[in-house]
């Protein structure tokens, strides 16, 4: 039986509640499926080892991860102590950049039993994935402030996209797209307001798709796709954006279905050079944290993810149908939480999914 080392950082928040639930699922698909799963559990990348240490994660931090098959990550962020962009800088975007997780893949599907601001649509009409650059673009860190304190205080913050950058992430979403039934890509741009990287992006999105003649694709300006998202998401099937324009539209996606608390994700490095790392969407709540009532379905999905890409794709498919069975069953039946509509904690509905696996 192959051994998976899995390195498990629960970090801040309802992290701390909706891990435990993802790993009891991964348990039972582990059992059912034959699958030896170890789990290494780390205190840092959490504004709690900030307090401690006065910094996100110990020097060694890549020594100490590096090794493992894959990263089980929860959520980061407690504004009341660390700032948000010291603590994700110093966490996600750390291992993103270093382990050179250069795809964020994140599905949004309507799901049974969830209650949904969109009128008549049944669950399988929205199934689609936003792909989202994750070294680069918006997210680059490249600035500076000038004159501070005074009058003349200048602040600027630059874009990086770089040729390497964008084909990966163009070349990623196509292949997808090749995969999937509709063939279709939607590329996110803003190149009549962004004059510069825009344009770029664009002009490789031709490049590209004269590679992959039977993709059809299209392309929206920012704003107009975010209003089509809203109104019509069954449109879509593979939509690539920017690091920037991807996060937003991985949040709106998942919030137009329902709710985000089931929005899973993975940070791929498709090369398998280092682990590649698998979380919510959703970040730290503080504001229902500590609760026991975080809707768990987001990690246990993201686990699903992470069983697939681990070569378990019959694992990571049993997990989402568990998922998809106590949904079906709806809020009178099945434990629910109540950003979808009941009353059960975190728990009860984490061990309703393992159970039916
Ligand atoms: N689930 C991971 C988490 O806490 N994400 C919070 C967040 O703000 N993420 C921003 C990003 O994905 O770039």
């Amino acid at each position: 039986m192959t051994t998976h080392r899995i390195a498990v950082i629960a970090g801040d928040g309802i992290g701390k509640e909706t891990v435990p639930e993802g790993l009891r699922v991964l348990d039972a698909a582990a059992r059912k499926f034959g699958i030896n799963l170890q789990w290494d559990h780390f205190d840092f990348a959490s504004c709690d080892y900030y307090e401690k240490h006065g910094q996100m994660m110990p020097d060694n931090w890549k020594e100490q991860i590096g090794g493992h098959d894959a990263i089980y990550f929860g959520a980061v962020g407690w504004p009341d102590t660390v700032p948000d962009h010291v603590s994700l800088w110093g966490s996600l975007l750390k291992f993103r950049r270093e382990f050179d997780q250069y795809v964020n893949l994140r599905p949004v599907r309507l799901m049974p039993g969830i209650p949904t601001p969109l009128a008549n649509r049944k669950p399988g009409d929205i199934d689609f994935y936003v792909v989202r650059e994750n070294t680069e673009g918006e997210y680059s860190s490249v600035g500076g402030r000038m004159y501070e304190g005074t009058e003349r205080e200048v602040v600027f913050q630059e874009s990086v996209f770089s040729r390497k950058g964008v084909d990966r992430i163009l070349k990623f979403a196509f292949e997808l797209a090749q995969k999937r039934p509709k063939k279709h890509l939607t590329s996110a741009t803003k190149s009549n307001g962004i004059s510069i990287t825009m344009p770029y992006w664009d002009e490789r999105v031709v490049e590209m798709a004269k590679q992959y003649p039977g993709i059809r694709w299209d392309k929206y300006h920012i704003d107009i796709l975010t209003a089509h998202f809203v109104q019509n998401p069954d449109r879509f099937d593979v939509v690539v954006a920017s690091n920037l324009f991807g996060d937003i539209l991985s949040d709106l996606g998942p919030a137009c279905t329902g709710t985000i608390a089931i929005a899973p994700s993975a940070n791929i490095n498709p090369e398998r050079a280092f682990p590649s790392l698998f979380e919510p969407v959703h970040g730290s709540a503080p504001d229902i944290a500590g609760k026991g009532v975080a809707n768990p379905i987001g990690q246990i999905w993201c686990g699903a993810m992470m069983l697939e890409h681990l070569g378990h794709a019959e694992a990571g498919a049993a997990v989402l149908r568990a998922i998809e069975k106590v949904l079906e069953a709806g809020p009178a039946n099945a434990p629910f939480t109540r950003d979808i509509g009941g009353k059960a904690g975190t728990q009860d509905l984490g061990r309703a999914i393992a159970e039916a696996l």
